[in-house]
């Protein structure tokens, strides 16, 4: 796949606000954040969507959930609740394709998360 954004973050070519690294991911701060915690959850292996997620991967995808678990500890709103969410394709609204969890906090969470993009016709 080709070179995301976030590669060049993981490899520190842009900065970014890092909150969490381990040997299989990052987790940094969103730069358009949608509540007062917006956090991004990524996998350093670049994935570009779940549709591309291997059998291999199983063990990696749900270490990103235990890293979303592990801040939302540490950070002091796991008690408060908290959302976890990863977008997949243009439906979705997927604009970077390397795989994130977005982990919203912070604030009561509307649901449905979205407003619809296109209208009816
Ligand atoms: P998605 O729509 O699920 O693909 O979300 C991509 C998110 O990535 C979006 O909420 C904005 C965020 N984002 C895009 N570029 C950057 C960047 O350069 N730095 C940071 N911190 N976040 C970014």
């Amino acid at each position: 796949m080709s070179e995301t954004i976030f590669t060049k973050i993981i490899n520190r070519e842009i900065p970014a606000d890092i909150v969490h690294e381990d040997d299989l991911s990052l987790a940094f701060r969103d730069i358009n954040p949608q509540a007062p915690v917006h956090l991004l959850i990524i996998p350093k292996k670049p994935i570009a969507t779940i549709n591309d997620i291997t059998e291999g991967d199983r063990e990696l995808v749900g270490h990103l959930h235990w890293v979303a678990a592990k801040l939302a500890s540490d950070m002091g709103f796991a008690e408060d609740g908290y959302r976890v969410v990863m977008n997949c394709g243009e439906n979705a609204g997927q604009t970077v394709f390397h795989i994130h969890l977005h982990l919203l906090a912070g604030k009561p969470l509307g649901w449905p998360p979205y407003t619809d993009r296109m209208k009816q016709a």
